[in-house]
Protein backbone atom coordinates (compact mmCIF):
# COMPACT_ATOMS: atom_id res chain seq x y z
CA UNK A 1 0.00 0.00 0.00
CA UNK A 2 2.74 2.42 1.17
CA UNK A 3 4.49 1.60 -1.99
CA UNK A 4 1.92 2.38 -4.30
CA UNK A 5 1.26 5.71 -2.23
CA UNK A 6 4.46 6.58 -3.68
CA UNK A 7 4.85 5.77 -6.63
CA UNK A 8 1.26 7.14 -7.22
CA UNK A 9 2.44 10.54 -5.74
CA UNK A 10 5.70 10.34 -7.42
CA UNK A 11 4.08 9.99 -10.83
CA UNK A 12 2.01 12.89 -9.95
CA UNK A 13 5.14 14.89 -9.24
CA UNK A 14 6.52 14.23 -12.47
CA UNK A 15 3.44 15.51 -13.91
CA UNK A 16 2.94 18.45 -12.24
CA UNK A 17 5.91 19.40 -12.12
CA UNK A 18 6.68 20.70 -15.89
CA UNK A 19 3.46 22.25 -15.18
CA UNK A 20 4.52 24.23 -12.40
CA UNK A 21 7.87 25.08 -14.07
CA UNK A 22 5.67 26.32 -17.01
CA UNK A 23 3.43 28.37 -14.79
CA UNK A 24 6.47 29.72 -12.53
CA UNK A 25 8.25 30.46 -15.76
CA UNK A 26 5.48 32.21 -17.08
CA UNK A 27 4.99 34.30 -14.54
CA UNK A 28 8.40 35.61 -13.70
CA UNK A 29 10.79 34.47 -16.83
CA UNK A 30 12.57 36.95 -17.98
CA UNK A 31 11.97 37.13 -21.49
CA UNK A 32 8.12 37.41 -21.29
CA UNK A 33 8.83 40.32 -18.69
CA UNK A 34 11.33 42.52 -20.79
CA UNK A 35 10.62 45.93 -21.44
CA UNK A 36 10.19 45.03 -25.44
CA UNK A 37 7.07 43.13 -24.58
CA UNK A 38 5.70 45.78 -22.18
CA UNK A 39 6.17 48.76 -24.83
CA UNK A 40 4.87 46.62 -27.37
CA UNK A 41 1.84 45.71 -25.49
CA UNK A 42 1.72 49.30 -24.08
CA UNK A 43 1.48 50.46 -28.18
CA UNK A 44 -1.39 48.22 -28.66
CA UNK A 45 -2.63 49.32 -25.06
CA UNK A 46 -2.47 53.06 -26.37
CA UNK A 47 -3.77 52.85 -29.51
CA UNK A 48 -6.66 51.13 -27.89
CA UNK A 49 -7.13 53.99 -25.83
CA UNK A 50 -6.87 56.84 -28.01
CA UNK A 51 -9.20 55.28 -30.35
CA UNK A 52 -11.58 54.78 -27.45
CA UNK A 53 -10.74 58.73 -26.45
CA UNK A 54 -11.39 60.50 -29.84
CA UNK A 55 -14.73 58.54 -30.42
CA UNK A 56 -15.88 59.51 -27.20
CA UNK A 57 -15.02 62.78 -27.22
CA UNK A 58 -17.11 62.77 -30.97
CA UNK A 59 -20.01 60.92 -28.86
CA UNK A 60 -20.56 63.38 -26.44
CA UNK A 61 -20.25 66.41 -28.71
CA UNK A 62 -23.36 65.01 -30.47
CA UNK A 63 -25.17 64.38 -27.27
CA UNK A 64 -23.97 67.60 -25.52
CA UNK A 65 -24.22 69.89 -28.75
CA UNK A 66 -21.71 72.91 -28.82
CA UNK A 67 -24.02 75.53 -30.30
CA UNK A 68 -20.91 77.16 -32.74
CA UNK A 69 -19.96 73.18 -33.64
CA UNK A 70 -22.08 71.92 -35.91
CA UNK A 71 -21.96 68.08 -35.79
CA UNK A 72 -21.89 66.03 -39.69
CA UNK A 73 -25.07 64.95 -40.71
CA UNK A 74 -23.15 62.87 -43.32
CA UNK A 75 -22.30 60.22 -43.73
CA UNK A 76 -25.36 59.08 -42.67
CA UNK A 77 -23.86 56.49 -40.89
CA UNK A 78 -20.70 58.09 -39.52
CA UNK A 79 -21.74 57.77 -36.14
CA UNK A 80 -22.00 53.84 -36.77
CA UNK A 81 -18.32 53.76 -37.77
CA UNK A 82 -16.98 55.69 -34.79
CA UNK A 83 -19.42 54.35 -32.17
CA UNK A 84 -18.88 50.71 -33.19
CA UNK A 85 -14.81 51.25 -32.95
CA UNK A 86 -15.04 52.65 -29.69
CA UNK A 87 -16.93 49.82 -28.70
CA UNK A 88 -14.09 47.48 -30.67
CA UNK A 89 -11.42 49.09 -29.20
CA UNK A 90 -12.78 49.38 -26.13
CA UNK A 91 -13.32 45.67 -26.04
CA UNK A 92 -9.70 44.62 -26.90
CA UNK A 93 -8.75 46.88 -24.40
CA UNK A 94 -9.65 44.49 -21.66
CA UNK A 95 -7.22 41.75 -22.57
CA UNK A 96 -4.50 43.90 -23.48
CA UNK A 97 -4.73 46.04 -19.75
CA UNK A 98 -4.49 42.69 -17.65
CA UNK A 99 -1.48 41.66 -20.17
CA UNK A 100 0.20 44.47 -19.07
CA UNK A 101 -0.61 44.86 -15.92
CA UNK A 102 0.84 41.24 -15.42
CA UNK A 103 3.83 42.06 -17.75
CA UNK A 104 4.70 44.74 -15.04
CA UNK A 105 3.14 43.71 -11.95
CA UNK A 106 6.60 42.44 -9.93
CA UNK A 107 7.73 46.18 -10.72
CA UNK A 108 4.53 47.46 -9.46
CA UNK A 109 5.24 46.47 -5.68
CA UNK A 110 8.80 47.36 -5.98
CA UNK A 111 10.42 48.30 -2.71
CA UNK A 112 11.34 51.15 -1.77
CA UNK A 113 8.20 52.27 -2.99
CA UNK A 114 9.72 56.07 -3.29
CA UNK A 115 13.05 57.27 -3.96
CA UNK A 116 12.68 60.55 -4.51
CA UNK A 117 9.83 63.30 -4.84
CA UNK A 118 10.23 62.78 -9.22
CA UNK A 119 10.19 58.74 -8.22
CA UNK A 120 6.89 59.49 -6.28
CA UNK A 121 5.46 61.55 -8.49
CA UNK A 122 5.98 58.79 -11.24
CA UNK A 123 4.31 55.81 -9.21
CA UNK A 124 1.25 58.35 -8.40
CA UNK A 125 0.68 58.82 -12.16
CA UNK A 126 0.66 55.01 -12.34
CA UNK A 127 -1.49 54.22 -9.48
CA UNK A 128 -3.62 56.97 -11.54
CA UNK A 129 -3.59 55.18 -14.76
CA UNK A 130 -3.95 51.81 -13.48
CA UNK A 131 -7.06 52.85 -11.30
CA UNK A 132 -8.51 54.88 -13.81
CA UNK A 133 -8.04 52.29 -16.86
CA UNK A 134 -9.46 49.62 -14.65
CA UNK A 135 -12.35 51.66 -14.16
CA UNK A 136 -13.45 52.54 -17.43
CA UNK A 137 -13.11 49.03 -19.01
CA UNK A 138 -14.99 47.79 -16.31
CA UNK A 139 -17.91 50.47 -15.91
CA UNK A 140 -18.05 50.27 -19.98
CA UNK A 141 -18.07 46.53 -20.14
CA UNK A 142 -20.83 46.05 -17.42
CA UNK A 143 -22.57 49.27 -19.74
CA UNK A 144 -22.19 46.93 -23.02
CA UNK A 145 -24.38 44.25 -21.21
CA UNK A 146 -26.46 46.43 -20.19
CA UNK A 147 -26.16 45.61 -16.38
CA UNK A 148 -26.51 49.31 -14.82
CA UNK A 149 -25.11 48.09 -11.34
CA UNK A 150 -23.22 51.78 -10.50
CA UNK A 151 -24.85 53.89 -8.01
CA UNK A 152 -23.46 56.93 -10.13
CA UNK A 153 -24.25 58.10 -13.85
CA UNK A 154 -22.43 55.94 -16.21
CA UNK A 155 -22.20 58.56 -19.61
CA UNK A 156 -20.84 61.72 -16.95
CA UNK A 157 -18.72 59.26 -15.09
CA UNK A 158 -17.39 57.64 -18.35
CA UNK A 159 -16.28 60.71 -19.87
CA UNK A 160 -14.81 62.87 -16.89
CA UNK A 161 -12.45 59.60 -15.99
CA UNK A 162 -11.53 59.66 -19.99
CA UNK A 163 -10.20 62.77 -19.84
CA UNK A 164 -8.36 61.70 -16.36
CA UNK A 165 -7.36 58.53 -17.76
CA UNK A 166 -5.53 60.34 -20.99
CA UNK A 167 -3.66 63.15 -18.55
CA UNK A 168 -2.40 60.07 -16.17
CA UNK A 169 -1.53 58.16 -20.09
CA UNK A 170 0.53 61.46 -21.37
CA UNK A 171 2.47 61.81 -18.39
CA UNK A 172 3.39 58.18 -17.47
CA UNK A 173 5.09 58.28 -21.68
CA UNK A 174 6.96 61.28 -21.02
CA UNK A 175 8.54 59.25 -17.88
CA UNK A 176 8.79 56.23 -20.03
CA UNK A 177 10.38 57.70 -23.05
CA UNK A 178 14.20 56.65 -22.53
CA UNK A 179 12.29 52.83 -22.17
CA UNK A 180 10.37 53.33 -25.42
CA UNK A 181 13.22 54.63 -27.41
CA UNK A 182 15.45 52.20 -27.07
CA UNK A 183 12.79 49.65 -27.67
CA UNK A 184 11.78 51.44 -30.84
CA UNK A 185 15.55 51.48 -31.09
CA UNK A 186 16.02 47.53 -30.68
CA UNK A 187 18.84 48.00 -27.86
CA UNK A 188 20.35 44.64 -27.39
CA UNK A 189 19.89 45.12 -23.64
CA UNK A 190 16.41 43.95 -24.29
CA UNK A 191 17.66 40.53 -24.19
CA UNK A 192 15.93 38.02 -27.05
CA UNK A 193 13.68 34.99 -26.53
CA UNK A 194 16.19 32.53 -24.45
CA UNK A 195 16.15 28.70 -25.97
CA UNK A 196 14.23 26.48 -23.77
CA UNK A 197 11.33 28.91 -22.10
CA UNK A 198 8.01 27.45 -21.57
CA UNK A 199 6.79 30.85 -22.30
CA UNK A 200 8.38 32.98 -25.42
CA UNK A 201 8.26 36.65 -25.51
CA UNK A 202 6.84 36.53 -28.46
CA UNK A 203 4.31 33.24 -27.67
CA UNK A 204 3.32 35.85 -24.73
CA UNK A 205 2.55 38.90 -27.08
CA UNK A 206 0.79 36.40 -29.67
CA UNK A 207 -1.18 34.99 -27.03
CA UNK A 208 -2.37 38.33 -25.66
CA UNK A 209 -3.20 39.58 -29.59
CA UNK A 210 -4.92 36.45 -30.09
CA UNK A 211 -7.45 36.87 -26.82
CA UNK A 212 -8.09 40.25 -27.59
CA UNK A 213 -8.79 39.59 -31.62
CA UNK A 214 -11.33 36.83 -30.53
CA UNK A 215 -12.79 39.48 -27.78
CA UNK A 216 -13.27 41.53 -30.78
CA UNK A 217 -14.57 38.38 -33.25
CA UNK A 218 -17.02 37.51 -30.59
CA UNK A 219 -18.78 41.05 -30.40
CA UNK A 220 -17.46 43.08 -33.39
CA UNK A 221 -20.65 41.59 -35.15
CA UNK A 222 -23.44 43.57 -33.57
CA UNK A 223 -21.99 46.24 -35.35
CA UNK A 224 -20.30 45.02 -38.49
CA UNK A 225 -22.57 43.05 -40.71
CA UNK A 226 -20.16 40.39 -42.31
CA UNK A 227 -19.02 39.56 -38.60
CA UNK A 228 -22.63 39.23 -37.81
CA UNK A 229 -22.25 34.94 -37.32
CA UNK A 230 -19.55 35.08 -35.42
CA UNK A 231 -20.88 37.34 -32.57
CA UNK A 232 -21.69 35.13 -29.93
CA UNK A 233 -21.42 37.40 -27.04
CA UNK A 234 -22.68 40.66 -27.56
CA UNK A 235 -26.19 41.15 -26.32
CA UNK A 236 -28.25 42.27 -29.46
CA UNK A 237 -28.20 40.24 -32.30
CA UNK A 238 -27.93 41.62 -36.18
CA UNK A 239 -31.58 41.46 -37.99
CA UNK A 240 -33.18 39.40 -34.52
CA UNK A 241 -36.38 41.63 -33.40
CA UNK A 242 -39.45 42.70 -34.73
CA UNK A 243 -39.45 43.72 -38.23
CA UNK A 244 -35.42 42.49 -37.88
CA UNK A 245 -34.15 45.55 -35.92
CA UNK A 246 -33.11 45.01 -32.40
CA UNK A 247 -35.24 46.39 -29.71
CA UNK A 248 -33.37 48.74 -27.28
CA UNK A 249 -36.28 49.78 -24.65
CA UNK A 250 -39.41 47.53 -25.45
CA UNK A 251 -42.96 49.83 -24.94
CA UNK A 252 -43.70 48.10 -21.75
CA UNK A 253 -39.95 49.05 -20.64
CA UNK A 254 -40.87 52.35 -21.23
CA UNK A 255 -44.54 52.30 -19.78
CA UNK A 256 -46.24 53.10 -23.35
CA UNK A 257 -48.00 50.12 -23.99
CA UNK A 258 -51.63 51.82 -23.93
CA UNK A 259 -50.71 54.95 -24.97
CA UNK A 260 -48.68 53.87 -28.08
CA UNK A 261 -51.81 52.43 -29.52
CA UNK A 262 -54.86 54.78 -27.94
CA UNK A 263 -56.53 55.53 -30.72
CA UNK A 264 -56.91 59.82 -29.54
CA UNK A 265 -53.37 59.43 -30.14
CA UNK A 266 -52.45 62.45 -32.25
CA UNK A 267 -48.90 64.21 -32.77
CA UNK A 268 -48.87 67.87 -31.51
CA UNK A 269 -46.12 70.51 -33.26
CA UNK A 270 -45.95 73.41 -31.43
CA UNK A 271 -44.35 76.81 -32.57
CA UNK A 272 -44.17 80.46 -32.48
CA UNK A 273 -47.09 80.58 -34.79
CA UNK A 274 -48.96 78.00 -33.15
CA UNK A 275 -49.67 74.64 -32.30
CA UNK A 276 -51.48 72.12 -34.27
CA UNK A 277 -52.87 68.35 -33.70
CA UNK A 278 -51.90 65.83 -36.47
CA UNK A 279 -53.76 62.32 -36.22
CA UNK A 280 -52.24 59.24 -37.68
CA UNK A 281 -54.43 59.25 -40.54
CA UNK A 282 -53.28 63.19 -41.47
CA UNK A 283 -49.84 62.29 -41.15
CA UNK A 284 -50.44 58.67 -43.85
CA UNK A 285 -51.91 61.39 -46.33
CA UNK A 286 -48.70 63.71 -46.19
CA UNK A 287 -46.48 63.20 -48.55
CA UNK A 288 -44.07 60.30 -47.94
CA UNK A 289 -40.03 60.22 -47.94
CA UNK A 290 -38.26 56.38 -47.87
CA UNK A 291 -34.76 56.26 -46.31
CA UNK A 292 -31.91 54.31 -45.45
CA UNK A 293 -30.67 55.16 -42.15
CA UNK A 294 -28.75 52.84 -39.23
CA UNK A 295 -30.39 53.13 -35.75
CA UNK A 296 -26.17 53.15 -34.15
CA UNK A 297 -26.74 52.36 -30.09
CA UNK A 298 -23.74 54.22 -27.76
CA UNK A 299 -23.86 50.55 -26.60
CA UNK A 300 -22.21 49.40 -29.58
CA UNK A 301 -24.34 47.61 -31.55
CA UNK A 302 -26.00 48.89 -35.02
CA UNK A 303 -28.01 48.53 -37.37
CA UNK A 304 -29.44 49.53 -41.09
CA UNK A 305 -33.33 49.91 -41.80
CA UNK A 306 -35.49 51.48 -44.54
CA UNK A 307 -37.68 54.10 -42.91
CA UNK A 308 -40.54 55.53 -44.00
CA UNK A 309 -42.63 58.54 -43.06
CA UNK A 310 -42.84 62.21 -43.06
CA UNK A 311 -40.35 64.83 -43.82
CA UNK A 312 -39.53 66.93 -40.58
CA UNK A 313 -39.18 69.59 -43.21
CA UNK A 314 -42.45 68.96 -44.58
CA UNK A 315 -44.32 68.39 -41.17
CA UNK A 316 -42.68 71.72 -40.14
CA UNK A 317 -44.00 73.59 -42.64
CA UNK A 318 -47.71 72.03 -42.95
CA UNK A 319 -47.78 73.24 -39.32
CA UNK A 320 -46.82 76.69 -40.89
CA UNK A 321 -44.02 76.43 -38.04
CA UNK A 322 -41.27 77.42 -40.75
CA UNK A 323 -37.51 76.34 -40.61
CA UNK A 324 -36.07 75.60 -37.70
CA UNK A 325 -33.20 78.01 -36.28
CA UNK A 326 -32.62 77.01 -32.62
CA UNK A 327 -33.36 73.63 -31.30
CA UNK A 328 -36.43 71.54 -31.81
CA UNK A 329 -37.57 69.59 -28.61
CA UNK A 330 -38.94 65.89 -29.01
CA UNK A 331 -40.88 64.63 -26.19
CA UNK A 332 -41.91 60.53 -25.96
CA UNK A 333 -45.10 59.39 -24.58
CA UNK A 334 -42.88 57.78 -22.21
CA UNK A 335 -43.27 59.90 -19.06
CA UNK A 336 -39.94 59.22 -17.49
CA UNK A 337 -36.34 58.37 -17.69
CA UNK A 338 -33.03 60.58 -19.67
CA UNK A 339 -34.93 59.23 -23.52
CA UNK A 340 -38.12 61.18 -22.59
CA UNK A 341 -37.23 64.21 -24.51
CA UNK A 342 -34.42 64.96 -27.01
CA UNK A 343 -33.70 68.14 -28.47
CA UNK A 344 -32.37 68.49 -31.99
CA UNK A 345 -29.91 71.14 -33.61
CA UNK A 346 -31.34 72.52 -36.37
CA UNK A 347 -29.41 71.55 -39.14
CA UNK A 348 -30.04 67.94 -38.76
CA UNK A 349 -33.61 69.08 -38.15
CA UNK A 350 -33.89 70.94 -41.79
CA UNK A 351 -32.28 67.45 -43.48
CA UNK A 352 -33.90 66.46 -45.85
CA UNK A 353 -33.12 62.71 -44.51
CA UNK A 354 -34.67 63.81 -40.81
CA UNK A 355 -37.85 61.63 -40.71
CA UNK A 356 -41.20 61.64 -38.45
CA UNK A 357 -41.48 57.38 -39.03
CA UNK A 358 -44.32 55.82 -39.50
CA UNK A 359 -43.25 52.34 -40.93
CA UNK A 360 -39.88 50.81 -40.72
CA UNK A 361 -38.70 47.57 -43.18
CA UNK A 362 -41.94 48.25 -45.52
CA UNK A 363 -44.94 47.53 -42.27
CA UNK A 364 -46.14 49.95 -40.17
CA UNK A 365 -43.45 50.52 -36.98
CA UNK A 366 -43.94 47.87 -34.23
CA UNK A 367 -44.50 49.15 -30.95
CA UNK A 368 -41.48 48.35 -29.84
CA UNK A 369 -39.97 50.55 -32.41
CA UNK A 370 -42.10 53.27 -31.50
CA UNK A 371 -45.53 52.89 -33.16
CA UNK A 372 -47.46 55.46 -34.14
CA UNK A 373 -44.51 57.73 -34.99
CA UNK A 374 -40.83 58.26 -33.80
CA UNK A 375 -37.92 59.95 -35.03
CA UNK A 376 -35.26 58.66 -37.26
CA UNK A 377 -32.19 61.23 -38.56
CA UNK A 378 -29.11 60.46 -39.87
CA UNK A 379 -25.77 60.63 -38.32
CA UNK A 380 -27.28 60.71 -34.75
CA UNK A 381 -26.57 58.29 -31.69
CA UNK A 382 -29.56 55.76 -31.28
CA UNK A 383 -30.51 57.42 -27.82
CA UNK A 384 -32.02 60.56 -29.94
CA UNK A 385 -33.91 58.24 -32.21
CA UNK A 386 -37.31 59.50 -30.29
CA UNK A 387 -40.12 56.30 -30.22
CA UNK A 388 -43.54 56.82 -29.31
CA UNK A 389 -43.64 60.21 -30.21
CA UNK A 390 -46.37 62.93 -28.32
CA UNK A 391 -45.08 66.69 -29.46
CA UNK A 392 -42.54 68.49 -31.43
CA UNK A 393 -41.73 72.15 -30.47
CA UNK A 394 -39.77 75.12 -32.70
CA UNK A 395 -38.65 77.82 -30.46
CA UNK A 396 -37.36 80.14 -33.31
N1 LIG B 1 -38.85 57.25 -25.94
C1 LIG B 1 -37.74 56.51 -26.10
N2 LIG B 1 -37.08 56.54 -27.27
C2 LIG B 1 -35.95 55.80 -27.44
C3 LIG B 1 -35.44 55.00 -26.40
C4 LIG B 1 -36.15 54.98 -25.18
O1 LIG B 1 -35.79 54.29 -24.22
N3 LIG B 1 -37.30 55.74 -25.07
N4 LIG B 1 -34.27 54.28 -26.60
C5 LIG B 1 -33.35 54.87 -27.58
C6 LIG B 1 -32.19 54.04 -27.83
S1 LIG B 1 -31.00 53.98 -26.61
C7 LIG B 1 -31.98 53.43 -29.03
S2 LIG B 1 -30.52 52.66 -29.37
C8 LIG B 1 -33.03 53.43 -30.07
C9 LIG B 1 -33.28 52.02 -30.48
O2 LIG B 1 -34.37 51.93 -31.33
P1 LIG B 1 -35.12 50.54 -31.51
O3 LIG B 1 -35.43 50.02 -30.14
O4 LIG B 1 -36.32 50.82 -32.34
O5 LIG B 1 -34.16 49.64 -32.23
O6 LIG B 1 -34.23 54.03 -29.63
C10 LIG B 1 -34.04 55.21 -28.87
N5 LIG B 1 -35.33 55.85 -28.65
MO1 LIG C 1 -29.16 53.12 -27.48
Amino acid sequence: MAGFTERASARIAERLEPLARGAHDAASDPPVKSARTTVVIGRLLGAAFLICFATGIYSHLLQNPLPWLPMPARPVSLYRVTQGLHVIAGTAAVPLLLAKLWSVYPRLFAWPPVRSVGHALERASIAVLVGVSLVEVTIGLLNLVQWYVFPFPFRATHFALAWVLIGALAIHLGVKLPVIVRVWRRDPRDRPDAPGRTVTRRGFVRTVGTAAASAVLLTAGQSVPVLAPFNALAPRRMGVGPQGLPINRTAAQAGVTETAVAPDWVLTVASPAGSRDFTLDELRALPQTEAVLPIACVEGWSQSATWRGVRLVDLLAEADAGEPNAPVGFESLQERGAFARTEMPPHYARDPLTLVALELNGGPLHVDHGFPARLIAPGRPGVMQTKWLRRIEVTA
